[in-house]
């Protein structure tokens, strides 16, 4: 039925790969103002600004934002005044999905390679490879369409010095840092899909990116009994770039993903996850910033030891701080959500540390869930 990811390719396996892939290289989002969201990720998530590209340095129609954190890289985008496809693209995105990702970019050691296998493979083009450069380095750019709006940019830049891509200068922190890591990588990021669409688009990265099924999906049994979606992983073969797809699910009530489609005016990136090390630290910190979570009631901990065993926060802690717990057959996870992190109901985050788990937390859907349906409900949407 599901192929599974391999957990550890050997080294024929990874000669093999047809479309190598180093990593996440950006999350890139379209939003009203880049500038105010540059201080939230700042001062909200602990991330610093490392780049700017805007009209003090020739950029006159759009303003560029980079943040960073670990290996975790943002970019947030704005437009000043438009004057090309480029700005009528990120307004139009704008005014039709309200803030969100439009580029989920991808670190290749050869951008025309990935570009020449997925295009052959099917995949649309955008932007045919093309080089970038300045006095930093070169830098490889093309990419292609997903799902909805989104697109992948494959960025190669081996040996590239500068601060993000030719174009952008060093720019210093808006915040002092925080004391402790919020966090220090992307751990996977979700698409919401049309119903019905799943499978199309998890077998779009099976063929044009060679990526493969992860063990963990949500099905018909789990769907109509009370998550009200479907859910398959899919994974390049080192597990570095994992993308869930959701599709909304026919059930009793109204599914959360259809409630995204409707605001976000089609499909898109659901939500992003960050690895932390120490998830306490990183969700008091945020909660003390201004940033809401998602509440979990103290039932799932009155029963949570008897199912998911010892970890290394007392049960206390998770209780006080909401956070939620799974463990599988390799090890165990602790996550939490964030509310959406815009007035419209769509694009939120997870913080996720692992402990040996390499799955997304599926013993906690049907809370998750209930959390996310009394969300719906507070805003007339269940
Ligand atoms: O990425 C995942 O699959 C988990 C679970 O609306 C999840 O984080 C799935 C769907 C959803 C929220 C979380
Ligand atoms: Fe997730």
């Amino acid at each position: 039925m599901t192929q599974t990811t391999q957990h550890t390719p050997d080294a024929t396996a990874r000669q093999a790969d047809p479309f190598p892939v180093k990593g996440m290289d950006a999350v890139v989002f379209a939003v009203g103002n880049a500038k105010q969201a540059a201080h939230y990720y700042s001062s909200a998530f602990g991330m610093k600004l490392v780049a700017y590209s805007g009209p003090e340095n020739g950029s006159r129609e759009t303003a560029s934002y980079v943040l960073e954190n670990g290996s975790a890289r943002f970019v947030f985008t704005s437009v000043i005044k438009q004057s090309s496809e480029w700005g009528r693209f990120i307004e139009q995105h704008v005014a039709e999905h309200g803030d969100g990702v439009i580029d989920l970019a991808i670190e290749v050691p050869d951008a025309r390679a990935a570009y020449e296998y997925a295009v052959a493979k099917g995949a649309r083009s955008i932007d045919e490879p093309y080089e970038v450069k300045d006095e930093h380095g070169t830098v490889v750019l093309a990419a292609i369409a997903t799902y909805g709006e989104t697109r992948h940019t494959l960025v190669e830049r081996t040996g590239y010095e500068g601060p993000y891509l030719p174009g952008f200068v060093a720019a210093q922190p808006i915040v002092p840092q925080p004391e402790h890591r919020t966090f220090q990588a992307i751990d996977h990021c979700v698409g919401n899909v049309e119903l019905g669409k799943m499978d199309e688009w998890v077998g779009f990265y099976n063929n044009v990116m060679g990526f493969t099924n992860m063990k963990e999906f949500v099905g018909d049994d789990i769907a109509t009994e009370y998550s009200a979606l479907m859910s398959k992983v899919v994974a390049d073969g080192t597990l570095k770039v994992k993308f869930p797809l959701n599709e909304p699910a026919i059930a009793k009530k109204k599914s959360q993903i259809d409630e995204y489609l409707e605001f976000y005016g089609g499909p898109g990136v659901q939500h992003i996850a960050l690895n932390s090390n120490d998830i306490v630290q990183t969700v008091r910190d945020m909660r003390a910033a201004g940033v809401e979570f998602l509440n979990t009631p103290d039932s799932y901990y009155e029963t949570l030891g008897e199912w998911a065993g010892e970890t290394r926060v007392p049960v206390e802690t998770l209780r006080e701080l909401k956070i939620l717990v799974d463990r599988d057959e390799d090890g165990y996870l602790l996550q939490i959500f964030t509310k959406p992190v815009q007035d419209r109901p769509t694009v939120f985050f997870e913080i996720i540390e692992r402990h040996g788990s390499m799955g997304f937390g599926k013993g906690n859907f049907k809370a998750l869930f209930e959390a996310i349906e009394r969300e719906q409900e507070k805003r007339g949407n269940l």
